[in-house]
Parts: C-alpha cells; sequence; structure tokens
C-alpha cells in the first residue's frame, strides 16, 4: 500500500527528433500535472549524472570516440541502473515524464546501421511506458529551429534517417503530435493526452515489459 491509495503512477515517455520540443513541453507538463496535485516527476535518457551517462555526455560532446555498438550498449545500461528506481516510483504512486527512452536508443543507432533486432535485445526487460507520444516535426523544421547546439548525431542528414527509424519502431498505440505547431497547442494536446493515461493507469492497469 502506498501513501496513494495503491494508485500506481503512469510510465509516460516523450520520444522525437533532436529539437522536437520535448524538455519544453515535458517541463510544462510537470508543472501542470503538479497543480493538479498528481505526484510526478520529470526523467530523462541519457542521464548524464551516473557513471555511464558521463562516459556517454563525453562521447556526445565529441571528447570521446566509440564503437556504435558500444555507445549503444552504454545508452541501454544507462537505463538498466535507473529501473530499479522507476520501479519503485510507479508503484509508489509517482508518474515520471520521461525525455526520451528505448526508441531512441533503437532510433539512434539503427540510423547508423547497426541491425533493429540487435538494438532492441538489450531492452528487453525494462518497462514498458504505459504511453509513448511522438512529437512529430519534418527534420527540416526541425534544424531550423535556433540551430543545433553542436552535439554528435545534431546533422539534418542523419535526423531525416533517424525520422525513418522511429516511424518503424511506432506502432497504433503511439500518440503522435505534431510538433511543427504553436508550443501553446503543443502542449494543450500534451495535457489531454497524458491525463488521460494517468487516470486510466490510477485504475489498476499492471506495469509490463519491453520489449512489445
Ligand atoms: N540518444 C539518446 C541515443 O543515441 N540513444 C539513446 O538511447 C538516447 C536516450 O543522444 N541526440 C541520443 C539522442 C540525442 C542525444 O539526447 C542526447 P538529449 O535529449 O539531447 O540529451
Amino acid at each position: 500500500s502506498n501513501q496513494h491509495g495503491d494508485k500506481r503512477g503512469a510510465l509516460i515517455v516523450l520520444e522525437g527528433l533532436d529539437r522536437s520540443g520535448k524538455t519544453s513541453q515535458s517541463s510544462r507538463l510537470v508543472k501542470y500535472l503538479d497543480g493538479l496535485g498528481y505526484p510526478v516527476e520529470s526523467w530523462r535518457f541519457p542521464d548524464r549524472e551516473t557513471a555511464v551517462g558521463k562516459m556517454i555526455s563525453s562521447y556526445l560532446t565529441n571528447q570521446s570516440q566509440l564503437d556504435d555498438h558500444t555507445i549503444h550498449l552504454l545508452f541501454s545500461a544507462n537505463r538498466w541502473e535507473k529501473r530499479s528506481l522507476m520501479e519503485a516510483k510507479l508503484k509508489s504512486g509517482t508518474s515520471l515524464i520521461v525525455d526520451r527512452y528505448s526508441y531512441s536508443g533503437v532510433a539512434f543507432s539503427s540510423a547508423k546501421g547497426l541491425d533493429i533486432e540487435w538494438c532492441k535485445a538489450p531492452e528487453v526487460g525494462l518497462l514498458a511506458p504505459d504511453l509513448v507520444v511522438y512529437l512529430d516535426i519534418p527534420p527540416e523544421r526541425a534544424a531550423e529551429r535556433g540551430g543545433y547546439g553542436g552535439e554528435r548525431y545534431e546533422q539534418l542528414e542523419f535526423q531525416k534517417n533517424v525520422s525513418q527509424y522511429y516511424k518503424m519502431l511506432s506502432d497504433a498505440s503511439w500518440k503522435i503530435v505534431d510538433a511543427s505547431l504553436p508550443m501553446e497547442d503543443v502542449e494543450k494536446q500534451l495535457k489531454e493526452i497524458v491525463l488521460d493515461c494517468i487516470v486510466s493507469c490510477q485504475k489498476g492497469k499492471s506495469v509490463s515489459e519491453l520489449w512489445l
């Protein structure tokens, strides 16, 4: 039993290309849900604070070089090291809004040419999201948004390739939001979709595992 009457939290993942607005939208969502009195936390992957996360961060900022398979497994390990805390939070009634998850892992590595099934394998057994929201934006539009920050992967041609892999990974359960709309419109749609999910998880839907 937990302090929220045994109601579990929802695992909600935001996915999308770089500069699709995930980070701004996730902080708006957390403020909104918090205001409504729902226990909620904002998470992101990679989590650059852990030892593994520091290796990932140094790779992304071009301070280190790693084989494509190696960095893929580090991204996955970075999710595995958070799995038990994630489960505990959900069970205690806290919902998590997660900026990127396994879908980023598979889409970005597959876009480099790694086999998609090989990429999915280390994700098997991680917690399955209750909801995946895809912030859909044409790669060209995303690239126009104040430019990229200069990290690895932040290049138009590569992002086009990533978007193809996201399309392959998506299924009918994903909620696709047009992320080229004004921020306020995206925000409004997200609030509705996410609130619905939190309410339905409270009704007792159990937590499942990847890969679905
Ligand atoms: N990325 C992120 C991956 O390649 N694999 C993963 O598993 C995850 C979680 O890292 N370009 C890529 C996508 C981004 C980059 O993410 C860093 P962010 O959201 O910019 O910190």
